[in-house]
């Protein structure tokens, strides 16, 4: 996996974030980390410094001044990995709600298949969800088919936020009219490659709630996604998406 880039987004996750780095160089060697940090208040970017030392040359942090959101921390990480030479970027967070191990799998389907972007999926077998509330449980695969009815995308956790992009995915989107920052973030990157004819294929993941940490999700951030979404579909119908 020499070539690939696990972009991590990070706000207040001084606790998680160390150990997931040590994980993430324990089970894929050769890939290169970017944690991109909104200047957590927490130090979160002061650990992730302190472990540059340990694993030089391939562990980077992006410090942003504030915390703009987690869509434009991701825009700012994928832009960074085209400056270089990767040729797949992950997207992952930093709680431990995605598991490490998977990002074999995300890596091995995108490498050797004939597909452009892998989502790592909550709900092609059954509902993978450890540790949600069911209320959390419901909202979440609600509003996945709430996507997949208005868009007619054929992905099944459109807000799956651990997702491998292969290079010329992100190369060919303009990232700078991404304009979502929470959920709706998600879906519009997978809306807008599934409108350039690129191959979304899922496989399966467990997704387990955050242990350690605090939370982000905030109203605001579904209520961009319903209204997102909508918002997304008048536009492909006038072909200004
Ligand atoms: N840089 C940056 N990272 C963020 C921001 N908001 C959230 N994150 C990170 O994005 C990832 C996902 O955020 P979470 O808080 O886990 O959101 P969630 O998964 O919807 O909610 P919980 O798992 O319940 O906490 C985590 O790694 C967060 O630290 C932000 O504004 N800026
Ligand atoms: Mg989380």
């Amino acid at each position: 996996m020499k070539d690939t880039l696990i972009v991590i987004p990070t706000y207040n996750e001084i606790d998680n974030i160390g150990l997931l780095i040590h994980d993430i160089f324990r089970i894929a060697k050769d890939v290169d980390i970017l944690v991109v940090d909104d200047d957590s208040p927490d130090n979160t970017s002061g650990l992730v410094t302190d472990l540059q030392n340990k694993f030089i040359g391939k562990l980077f942090l992006l410090i942003r001044k504030s915390k703009i959101g987690l869509g434009k921390a991701y825009i700012d990480g994928f832009k960074w990995a085209l400056k270089k030479s990767y040729k797949f970027i992950i997207e992952m967070d930093a709680d431990y709600s995605h598991n490490p191990k998977d990002l074999i799998d995300l890596h091995k389907v995108c490498k050797n298949n004939d597909y452009d972007i892998v989502v790592g999926s909550r709900y092609i077998n059954g509902i993978n969800v450890v540790n949600w509330p069911f209320s959390r449980i419901l909202l979440s695969y609600i509003a996945s088919f709430y996507v997949r009815i208005i868009t007619n995308m054929p992905v099944k956790d459109p807000t799956s936020g651990f997702v491998c992009y292969k290079r010329s995915v992100l190369e060919s989107l303009n990232l700078n009219q991404i304009k979502f920052v929470g959920y709706a973030f998600q879906i519009e990157m997978k809306y807008k490659a599934f409108n350039k004819n690129y191959k979304i294929k899922e496989i399966p993941i467990i997704f387990t709630d955050r242990v350690r940490g605090v939370s982000k999700l905030t109203k605001g951030i579904i209520a961009e996604a319903v209204f997102g979404v909508l918002l997304m579909r008048f536009k492909k119908i006038l072909g200004k998406l």
